[in-house]
């Protein structure tokens, strides 16, 4: 069993967004965290504390317009630094949904001066990733409508095409573009890469280099994740994982939460996949989670933590037995083999894959131990106070 375990952590990466350190919000307000990042140089501390204590955690998503203020000038040095803390920049996300040119929508907005800035962006973001060592764009559209009638569906969806072809032809052989999807928020009528078939479709109109993106939180109630995840990987096209939970929408929970049998089960298929082909799937494994209430490091390590879990679980179904009983339609053995790899636990043999690897076995307390939070307060908070319309001390 230990083996097993051992080989699945030894080769799983996970990357942490910039995002997740700093102060976000809900649309009612935010919570502020004295401790909080602020500047990427504070993100790329936190992020690189949890990489010292999880040791999985190489890289570092960033968000063009957040944490690329000064654009591509700042790159070279930012990329410096993140290497100077243990950490490299990972994933480039363009910011393509904040600014008031895009009220209407950036490559699906039906001015083609908008149209034209938003593509602008995302290959000023390119050129960013290629300065920082980055070899993936991830690509989110708030793109949508909110009533009937007010947006040409159609033509939108070419504007899309034609501008994603443009950066896809754009890739080297290295690098990828991911396209996620989300059914609806900021758009409440249409939005207009909506789902799986969608991002698909683009991802292919876009040529060889693009792949689809699944963020676990952009889905309808009972919608079965494993499923599009299995097809995705069987057609190739499965480029990554934006991993959260939720319980209403997008809620970025964090990931396994409310729902770790169904994180288990989008495992189980990659592995299931793996075992048939001989060799694990690539796919780029990330966190898109923003933490209000938690403090946002600890929720980070509870997060990688989970994920473990659940890999490590994954990893112990025994794909020999389960092919028999599949073939045979032995429906009680067969899923008796994922429930039995979901019961194991597995905390103990993790915590020995965590010593051997010269890393605290128990992350959360060495943390807590470490006095970071109260070091991060001390330099951070008052200036998040201050920041803050009104503040109150928890
Ligand atoms: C949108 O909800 C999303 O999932 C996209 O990945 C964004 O880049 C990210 O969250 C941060 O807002
Ligand atoms: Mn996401």
């Amino acid at each position: 069993m230990s083996d097993t375990i051992f080989a699945a952590l030894d080769r799983l990466a996970i990357e942490l967004p910039s995002w997740g350190f700093a102060n976000t919000g809900t649309r009612f307000g935010k919570f502020i965290q004295p401790s909080a990042a602020a500047t990427i140089e504070e993100k790329l501390c936190d992020a690189a504390e949890v990489h010292r204590l999880m040791g999985c955690c190489p890289t570092v998503a960033v968000h063009t317009a957040w944490d690329f203020p000064k654009g591509l000038d700042s790159a070279g040095e930012i990329a410096r630094r993140a290497e100077s803390k243990g950490v490299r920049i990972g994933s480039v996300n363009p910011t393509l949904f904040q600014d008031q040119e895009y009220k209407y929508g950036s490559l699906g907005n039906p001015d083609p001066e908008v149209r034209k800035r938003a593509l602008d962006h995302i290959l000023e973001s390119l050129k960013i990733a290629r300065a920082t060592g980055s070899k993936e764009l991830v690509l989110w559209f708030a793109d949508g409508s909110n009533y009937p009638g007010t947006a040409n569906i159609r033509h939108r969806k070419a504007w899309f095409e034609e501008a994603l072809q443009t950066v896809g032809g754009m890739l080297s052989a290295d690098e990828t573009m991911l396209v996620e999807y989300k059914p609806f928020e900021p758009a409440f009528y249409h939005t207009d890469i909506a789902d799986w078939g969608m991002a698909l479709h683009f991802a292919r109109k876009a040529g060889s280099q693009a792949r689809v993106l699944v963020d676990t939180g952009h889905h309808y109630h009972t919608q079965n994740i494993e499923q599009i995840v299995a097809w995705l990987m069987s057609e190739g096209m499965l480029g990554g994982f934006h991993f959260n939970d939720r319980r209403y929408a997008d809620d970025d929970l964090t990931v396994g939460s409310i729902d770790p049998y169904q994180l288990f089960r989008i495992f189980y298929e990659i592995f299931l996949f793996g075992w048939e082909q001989g060799a694990p799937p690539e796919i780029s494994y990330m966190v898109d989670q923003s933490h209000n209430l938690k403090n946002k490091i600890e929720a980070v390590i509870q997060t990688v933590s989970t994920v473990q879990e659940v890999v490590a679980k994954a990893a112990l179904v025994d794909y020999e037995a389960l092919a028999r009983h599949q073939d045979r339609c032995d429906l009680i053995d067969a899923e008796e083999c994922l429930r039995k790899a979901f019961r194991t636990d597995v905390t103990n043999t993790i915590f020995q894959w965590r010593e051997s690897r010269n890393l605290p076995a128990d992350p959360l307390a060495a943390f807590r131990e470490s006095g970071y939070t109260a070091r991060a307060t001390a330099e951070r908070g008052s200036r998040n106070r201050a920041g803050a319309a009104s503040y109150v001390e928890s």
